[in-house]
């Protein structure tokens, strides 16, 4: 067997926020700037069955409307990111909820000062990526294709 996935997927989805503030292109580029492959990417506003879904954890939390409100307020583009560890890799990339704890040169930590308007979400565990790119993507919106410096970005030790 491999000793390394390199097929571990993950879900972003860059919120309303991130859209009206015109970061998307920032943020994308990171996320391809750290090596991560795009299998999956599109625009859609959220239904109300797929954000009670999404934030069933939140459901009988107080700023679980607000919430909502928040992420039907305009598109979100959403992505599937694939890599080595990509779970980890994007939670890094993203730093924690509140962008005013965010560490400087983490998504949250450079562009946001709010725990809720915090641009992106990403799937919090391996098993939780599984379920929430089943959630969004259905199978033939994610692509598997070569990419072209796929050797650059991993070692050798990683590509078997
Ligand atoms: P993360 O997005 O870092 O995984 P979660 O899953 O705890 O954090 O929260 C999901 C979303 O709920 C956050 N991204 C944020 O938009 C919102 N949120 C979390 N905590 C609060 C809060 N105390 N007040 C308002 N919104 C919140």
């Amino acid at each position: 067997m491999a000793k390394f996935d390199l097929k571990e997927k993950t879900l972003v989805i860059m919120k309303p926020d991130a859209l009206q503030r015109n970061l998307l292109g920032e943020i994308i580029g990171r996320f391809e700037r750290k090596g991560l492959k795009i299998v999956g990417m599109k625009m859609v506003k959220l239904s109300d069955v797929l954000l009670d879904k999404h934030y069933a954890h939140h459901k009988d939390k107080p700023f679980f409307v607000t919430l909502k409100r928040f992420m039907q307020s305009a598109p979100v583009v959403m992505m599937v990111l694939e890599g080595i560890e990509a779970v980890k890799v994007v939670r890094l990339i993203v730093g924690p909820t509140s962008g005013r704890e965010a560490d400087a040169g983490s998504i949250r930590g450079d562009l946001a000062i709010s725990f809720q308007t915090n641009i992106v979400h990403a799937s919090d565990s391996i098993s939780t990526a599984k379920q929430e790119v089943k959630r969004f993507f259905k199978p033939s919106e994610i692509f598997d294709y070569k990419k072209m410096d796929f050797e650059f970005v991993y070692g050798e030790e990683e590509r078997v």
